[in-house]
């Protein structure tokens, strides 16, 4: 193990040789579009949460091949366990755009009724494990997953997101543990975007790479350039293969940038150089793509304008569609919660509904 990086595409868009992956013109060309549809509806959130139309929102800025080109690499029978940081996960895998974007608004159309902040999705359509805004509890959550996959002998491979704040986490240390001792089928995508809100890497942690904190668990750590889309693809199907041959979890650090501020509540600028950003920007992911996809003759700029103007006109119905629904009903605070409610939860949803004006869908005022 050493702190190298694996990089295919060079910066020139020339590929290092005998390293391409060789996927089909098609599949590049789905791929690239998903990150663009990505930087787009990142872009929208952000407005919408500025405009004070949604309250929050964050956004992958730069991250799109880290988990774009990682989420590649499964079956849509696999499951991910995600961090917060992958919009790219349910635009490839083809989730109703509805539900991304009832969920902003918390409608009655959004899969979790408005009980999660806004881009904390849960997408079963796509085996996307609800989004948890606690760090790190999906690593140890994908672990467990994945020892019941090898228990029931399916083959099953379960990938999970965190970031390098994530690396110090209880739950890091339980989930790798657990994994490599049991061999699970998962993979750990650590997405190192040299921050974790205004903690920059260097204090986060004394290791010099993430990637190494495998090794101590006993598990393949691997440190890729994540925002080389091809270099991820390429380490993270080594990995899922490795974890679907039964042979146990790798640990995957993706070595990115954050390019905007950690979410809608903070202000990069206040805390990190500019020129820092500048030196990253360099290295945006998409344009890396784009100049691969140029050499081989895939993209054009008709086409980058077809595909961005059919994404945000679809995004643009979405959000007018979300903002004409109607607000979870008062009854789904009592819903889904449990499969048989008890007696006194269905009294209480009782007197609240009997709370209800008659013409009115608000709730009248409670006695005090
Ligand atoms: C257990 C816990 N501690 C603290 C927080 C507050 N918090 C939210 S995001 C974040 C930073 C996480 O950084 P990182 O894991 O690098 O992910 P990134 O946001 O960079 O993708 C922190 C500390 C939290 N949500 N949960
Ligand atoms: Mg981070």
């Amino acid at each position: 193990m050493t702190a190298e990086v694996l990089r295919i595409i060079e910066r020139d868009g020339k590929v290092a040789k005998g390293k391409d992956p060789n996927l089909s013109d098609d599949r590049l060309r789905k791929l690239y579009q998903t990150m663009v549809q990505a930087r787009i509806l990142d872009e929208r959130g952000l407005a919408l949460q500025r405009q004070g139309r949604i309250g929050f929102y964050l956004q992958a800025l730069g991250q799109e091949a880290s988990h774009v080109g990682s989420v590649a690499t499964l079956l849509d029978s696999d499951w991910i366990f995600p961090a917060y940081r992958q919009p790219g996960i349910p635009l490839l895998r083809g989730a109703d755009l509805n539900h991304i974007v009832c969920e902003w608004f918390g409608t009655g159309e959004d899969p979790s009724k408005g009980r999660q902040m806004p881009v904390h999705y849960s997408l079963r359509e796509i085996n996307f494990v609800s989004i948890s805004s606690p760090i790190g509890t999906q690593i140890s959550q994908a672990a467990g997953a994945a020892m019941a996959a090898k228990i029931r002998k399916d083959d099953t491979v379960f990938m999970t997101y965190f970031g390098d704040g994530a690396t110090s986490s209880n739950d890091f240390h339980a989930g790798m543990n657990f994994a490599a001792v049991r061999k699970a089928p998962v993979v750990f995508v650590c997405e190192n975007n040299q921050w974790a809100i205004s903690t920059p890497v260097s204090m986060q942690s004394g290791s010099e790479t993430m990637a190494q904190k495998a090794i101590a668990y006993g598990m393949p750590g691997v440190r890729v350039d994540g925002n080389d889309i091809l270099a991820v693809y390429r380490v993270c199907k080594e990995a899922v293969d490795r974890a679907r041959r039964g042979e146990g979890p790798t640990m995957v650090e993706t070595v990115t940038y954050r390019m905007g501020s950690h979410s809608s509540a903070d202000d990069a600028s206040r805390y990190r150089d500019q020129e820092e950003f500048e030196r990253w920007r360099q290295r945006d992911p998409i344009l890396r793509f784009q100049k691969y996809l140029r050499r081989r003759e895939l993209w054009t700029e008709e086409w980058e304008q077809e595909i961005s103007e059919n994404f945000s006109a679809t995004l643009a119905a979405a959000v007018k569609h979300a903002e004409a629904s109607d607000k979870p009903t008062i009854q789904s605070m009592f819903e889904e919660v449990y499969m048989n409610p008890s007696k006194q939860l269905l009294e209480q949803m009782e007197q609240l509904l009997s709370l209800k004006g008659p013409e009115s869908d608000e709730v009248g005022e409670f006695p005090l």
